[in-house]
């Protein structure tokens, strides 16, 4: 059963994450927070793979593992896993977004566009849910592409280098909190989540 008093737990470190889970999952009456098992948030490892898809489902039976007989254990629980994708680059970094964010950084990723104009790229992210014993994934995505310059100081990770077509040609760095989570590849795919979980609310 999922109501307004039901808490889903979600596994991230990403505290920008969970703030975009609450605004959204607050249009739909429902409540959401980090995942914190005995004190702490659980350590889960990311298997090496090009299908962000694949990470999500490894993060949720790994939650599900370290949540097994705990009193967390019949919680509904929320996993993701995003990452840009270039398309001049073949893809890169997609699933190692994080760790080429880490090495790279921001001005690294425009060193490798330098001088080219083909600059479009799109984010992705693959949201899991486990819901009364069974797991849904859903794909968000949003397209866009790499500016030119760094610009913008709102939201995290590649935002401040991301324009994405459905906004006005400011860079996500640049638009609010509630602008970015209207439009962007984890908002889509929460949405979609949100809408299962009401659908489901008699179960
Ligand atoms: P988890 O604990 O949930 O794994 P994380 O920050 O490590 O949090 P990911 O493994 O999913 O997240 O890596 C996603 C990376 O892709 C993240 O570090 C960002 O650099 C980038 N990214 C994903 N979504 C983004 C967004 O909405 N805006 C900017 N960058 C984003």
């Amino acid at each position: 059963m999922v109501s307004d008093k039901t808490e889903i737990l979600f596994a991230t470190g990403n505290r920008h994450k969970i703030e975009e889970a609450k605004e959204i999952f607050t249009k739909y009456d429902l409540s959401v927070s980090q995942l914190i098992v005995d004190g702490k948030r659980p350590h889960l490892s990311e298997p090496q793979t090009d299908s962000i898809e694949e990470v999500s489902k490894s993060k949720i039976q790994q939650v599900r593992e370290i949540i097994s007989g705990t009193a967390l254990e019949q919680s509904v629980i929320l996993v993701e896993d995003s990452g840009l994708f270039i398309e001049t680059l073949g893809g890169f970094p997609g699933p190692y977004s994080s760790y080429v964010k880490e090495k790279l950084g921001l001005s690294g990723i425009l060193e490798l566009l330098r001088n080219n104009s083909h600059r479009k790229a799109k984010f992705m992210a693959a949201v899991g849910i486990h819901h009364n014993g069974k797991n849904t994934f859903v794909v968000g995505t949003c397209e866009g592409r790499i500016s030119l310059e760094i610009k913008g100081s709102e939201g995290f990770g590649y935002d401040p280098i991301f324009i994405p077509n459905e906004a006005d040609g400011r860079t996500c760095g640049e638009l609010s909190n509630e602008e970015k989570s209207l439009i962007s590849h984890r908002g889509m795919a929460l949405k979609e989540v949100a809408e299962y979980l009401i659908s489901r609310q008699s179960e």
